[in-house]
């Protein structure tokens, strides 16, 4: 009974670690003089290629066109309320810039196209074309020294669930400084993010610019190197005469090359069968006679032997992980 509760209790902490490797989302809206920084540094760890295209520059001016940059950019604006446009200058320029707590944020807006939002219940969702590891976006002039109008910046995924929701620090930005918020997900799930937020008791009037988004990098096609395509390339190499036996003798030189071959073939056969601490075994010999150290002497040379040894030691480290997880396995059952 006490081994059926021991076993019982460790799958119950493998399924515990099992949800424990999720998404990790994460805000960037606490640190007002450097959430850009911080954010940008993160979707880079995560692999994103940031996007800032998004920056209303090229956008005329007036109401804001939903589908601006569906084309180029992929990315789709929906703003509330509706007759918020876009205007070009430093900001709103809203003038109490001495209510405390003031925070510099991170500097003046320079001057330039953005949208400026008009107050109330207010909000902007941006729509991905496809999952992004993170998104943020500059506000202007944002007021709120005193807690009573916190912006939220939330993600949701591409199926409408929420990722993730984050409010704003309560600093007055004004006039015009600009506070970052972002938002990232290591899934790289996010479908949409909407800032949102109600300023009717502050009547303050916010401006946004310099929307950047985190877009996944296209997967690199990885080819795995099997046991099967080591023999492969060993024999395509030896008919093109990019592989030989190593010895001044022709005969030698056959029957080093034959040899090797041989040694190779049969590590493939024990990984066929997966005898895989055999096949191991076998392939570091091999390994040996051909990795252009001196001793033991190798076997073979040629152009292709450098990328020989390269791909043995590929196989071997696949091996490795293959017994590695198939130990795990065992060991869950
Ligand atoms: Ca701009
Ligand atoms: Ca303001």
């Amino acid at each position: 009974m006490k081994k059926v509760f021991v076993l019982f209790s460790a799958f119950v902490f493998i399924v515990a670690l099992g949800a424990q490797a999720g998404a990790v989302v994460t805000g960037f809206v606490d640190n007002p003089e450097g959430n850009s920084a911080d954010w940008a540094s993160d979707v880079a760890a995560l692999g994103g290629e940031v996007n800032t295209n998004v920056n209303f520059d090229s956008h005329p001016d007036g109401l804001l066109q939903n589908n601006f940059y569906s084309t180029a950019d992929g990315v789709t604006l929906n703003i509330m309320p509706s007759t918020s446009a876009v205007a070009n200058g430093q900001g709103p320029g809203q003038a109490n810039s001495w209510a405390t707590p003031v925070s510099p944020g991170e500097g003046v807006h320079p001057p330039s196209k953005y949208l400026m939002v008009e107050g109330g219940v207010i909000s902007l969702t941006i729509t991905f074309p496809a999952p992004v590891y993170g998104a943020g976006l500059y506000v202007i002039d944002y007021f709120d020294p005193w807690n009573q109008a916190s912006l939220t910046i939330s993600a949701y995924a591409e199926d409408g669930s929420l990722l993730g929701s984050y409010d704003s620090v309560q600093f007055n930005f004004q006039t015009d400084k600009q506070y970052f918020m972002g938002i990232s997900s290591s899934d790289g799930d996010i479908g949409s993010i909407v800032l949102s937020a109600d300023t009717s008791a502050t009547m303050d009037l916010i401006g946004i610019d310099d929307i950047r988004f985190a877009a996944a990098e296209p997967a690199e096609e990885e080819v795995e190197v099997t046991a099967d395509r080591l023999l492969e390339f060993f024999d395509e190499a030896a008919a093109a005469g990019r592989l030989q036996g190593n010895s001044r003798f022709k005969w030698y030189s056959k029957l080093r090359l034959w040899m090797t071959r041989k040694m190779l073939a049969s590590a493939v056969k024990a990984a066929d069968r997966g005898k895989i601490r055999k096949a191991n075994t076998k392939l570091k010999r091999v390994y040996r006679r051909c990795d252009g150290k001196r001793r033991p002497k190798d076997f073979v040379n040629g152009e292709a032997v450098a990328e020989l040894a390269k791909m043995i030691e590929e196989v071997r480290a696949s091996l490795d992980r293959d017994s590695d997880s198939k130990f795990a396995r065992s060991r869950k059952r």
